[in-house]
């Protein structure tokens, strides 16, 4: 793995970074992910450029130096003063327990109850961090758990599910603090019918793994184990991809509210319960490792893609923001376990979800993505901004305190106390992109097809859209798109009811004028969302629109339509009633820079 360490190295020197006398062009490096970019850098290898692999050694080798010279302290702290002298910070900050109130489950469920058991003289204090000399907890593959740590796993969710239901360590407490957090429970504090909303936006990855390190450490506590690690559902390898068996066997790992339809089969990212998929598991699996690869590959010079956009106090994310490509995905195994009707319960809807165990492996496995992601970043702060970093949540740790946390703090999971095992990374390689693009058909000049431009008005998605999009800019130099992504935006997504959505977003390169094939061309993402609720009453709807981002950089080169002035973008409903708003694409400037 030569190739992967080099990438690495070419991050991994905060040193060269901050003394270069040329620091733009050496922050810049590692955004050559175009296949002609290698060999711009002083440092640059014979590393294929698609091949974005990951390499223990270099790894902890950048985990421990994060610690050691405090990277993040030393570049937030900067920011922090910065930003104190001309804005207003505005982070989202913790709810007011005491103003907890019945959420909404959206379509088809109930309203819930599922405020925590606080009183009003509850102690909530900032939580005190376990000190580096305690054990480091190493979350392994869910697949390849051995006996002893299955039985150790199977004996803590016995005794949390033995638990009264009020106790805060109990399942039922443990599933409530993610409907609380998603589902209309809390108003933002001093936002009267603001909601706090976890989902869709930059906080959806530091809120999880805040969740799932208290949950981790709440099992450990049950069975006595200060080393217990929550087992991850490998879904990004192929061996990983079908429900992981020791959540089927009989016993405290099942959930009865699952589909049984899909116990046994692999898992497609862009699943939809109403469609029958096309694909083989073979299949499943490549298009799988694809998709991966290319969100990584796309996202990687700027976090927004990859963790959701900014929301800040004030602000509702239940329905108005763009969420990462990394949540869109992770929102497939959700449907995928879930039951296909609605209520959707349990994997398959926000509020209850928390009642799967299969639930905390999964998001383990989410949180991985994150840690891998920002290993590739050579740890840069995803987004260097007081208002993320000082987003800040409530939770019930091991010892049942209330403890506030802030996303700062979580940046770096050995302050935490845990970390991963190193297992292989089969999306991460360069000849995932080679045995898709061989497997393309030709296409066929005869059924071209003529498509016009999307329209000034907003257009049901109730049947493909095909829509010719301008480009910003044609013919990008290198340079070019190391200093700028090419964004595309899908936006004024409207969802009338509280329920499922998903649709896919395909991008292909016209023959010239405005006559395109019959084939929808490469997929660039998808929109994939839960049910949850984020429409009170009717009327908000009109509100409360989402939009997706999704990185084309690399794609227009794969596609062959650097010299096209337009692309055919398509959009393939699966799921959902959906109005959408309209189609562009930008250029943004890529966090290297920054
Ligand atoms: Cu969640």
């Amino acid at each position: 793995m030569a190739s992967s360490l080099s990438f690495l190295a070419t991050t991994a020197s905060p040193f060269h970074h901050h003394h270069s006398r040329h620091p733009r062009k050496a922050a810049r490096a590692p955004t050559h992910f175009s296949p002609s970019a290698s060999g711009a850098s002083t440092n640059a290898t014979n590393a294929s450029a698609y091949d974005i692999g990951g390499d223990k050694e270099s790894i902890l080798r950048l985990d421990r130096r994060n610690v050691l010279l405090g990277t993040l302290g030393g570049l937030y702290g900067a920011a922090a003063l910065g930003r104190e002298n001309t804005a207003v910070a505005t982070p989202i900050g913790p709810p007011d327990l005491s103003k907890c109130k019945t959420a909404h489950a959206g379509t088809g469920a109930e309203d819930v109850k599922c405020c925590p058991p606080y009183k009003d003289n509850s102690e909530i204090v900032d939580y005190k961090f376990p000190t580096s000399s305690t054990p480091l907890r190493i979350r392994k593959p869910a697949h390849l758990l051995d006996a002893d740590d299955l039985a150790k796993y199977e004996e803590a969710y016995r005794r949390m599910r033995a638990l009264d239901k009020e106790d805060p360590w109990s399942l039922e407490q443990q599933a409530r603090v993610h409907c609380q957090y998603c589902d209309g429970a809390y108003d933002q504090v001093g936002f009267n019918d603001v909601q706090l909303q976890v989902h869709f936006s930059w906080i959806f990855l530091p809120w999880h793994r805040y969740y799932i390190h208290f949950h981790e450490r709440i099992l450990g506590k049950l069975i006595g184990d200060d080393t217990f690690a929550l087992p991850f559902w490998n879904w990004d390898s192929p061996d990983g991809m079908t429900i992981p068996p020791i959540f089927l066997k009989e016993g405290p790992l099942n959930d009865a509210l699952r589909n049984p339809a899909n116990l046994s089969r692999v898992v497609d990212y862009q699943y939809s319960p109403t469609t029958e998929s096309p694909y083989t598991d073979e299949e499943l699996k490549m298009k799988n490792l694809y998709q991966m690869n290319k969100t990584f590959r796309e996202s990687l010079p700027l976090p927004e893609l990859f963790l959701g956009d900014p929301v800040r106090a004030g602000e509702e994310a239940s329905a108005s923001k763009t969420m990462g490509q990394i949540e869109s995905i992770h929102n497939a195994p959700h449907q995928f376990v879930g039951l296909p009707d609605a209520p959707f319960r349990d994997m398959g809807n926000l509020y209850s979800s928390g009642y799967d165990p299969l639930f905390y492996s999964h998001h383990s496995n989410v949180d991985r993505m994150w840690h891998i992601y920002r290993q590739k970043r050579g740890n840069k702060v995803d987004f260097n901004d007081p208002d993320w970093l000082n987003s800040s949540f409530i939770f019930f740790d091991e010892n049942k305190q209330l403890v506030k946390v802030k996303v700062a703090d979580c940046l770096n999971p050995l302050k935490l106390r845990y970390t991963y095992e190193d297992v292989e990374l089969p999306w991460a390689n360069s000849s995932i992109k080679k045995k898709q693009k061989a497997k393309a058909k030709p296409r066929s000049r005869v059924s071209l097809v003529e498509v016009s431009e999307f329209g000034p008005d907003p257009r049901p998605l109730d049947s493909t859209i095909r829509a010719l999009v301008q480009r910003p800019k044609k013919s990008r130099t290198k340079g070019e798109k190391e200093d700028d992504v090419e964004v595309l935006v899908i936006d004024g997504i409207e969802i009338p009811d509280n329920g499922p959505v998903n649709f896919q977003v395909y991008v292909a390169a016209p023959y010239g004028g405005n006559f395109v094939g019959p084939d929808l061309g490469e997929s660039a993402g998808n929109f994939l969302k839960l049910p949850h609720f984020h429409i009170s009453k009717k009327g908000d709807a009109e509100k409360k629109k989402f939009s997706l981002k999704l990185g084309i950089s690399n794609l227009i080169e794969e596609i062959d339509a650097e010299g096209s002035e337009k692309v055919v973008v398509s959009l393939v409903p699966k799921v959902g009633d959906v109005n959408i708003g309209g189609i562009h694409i930008d250029l943004i400037k890529t966090d290297w820079t920054a």
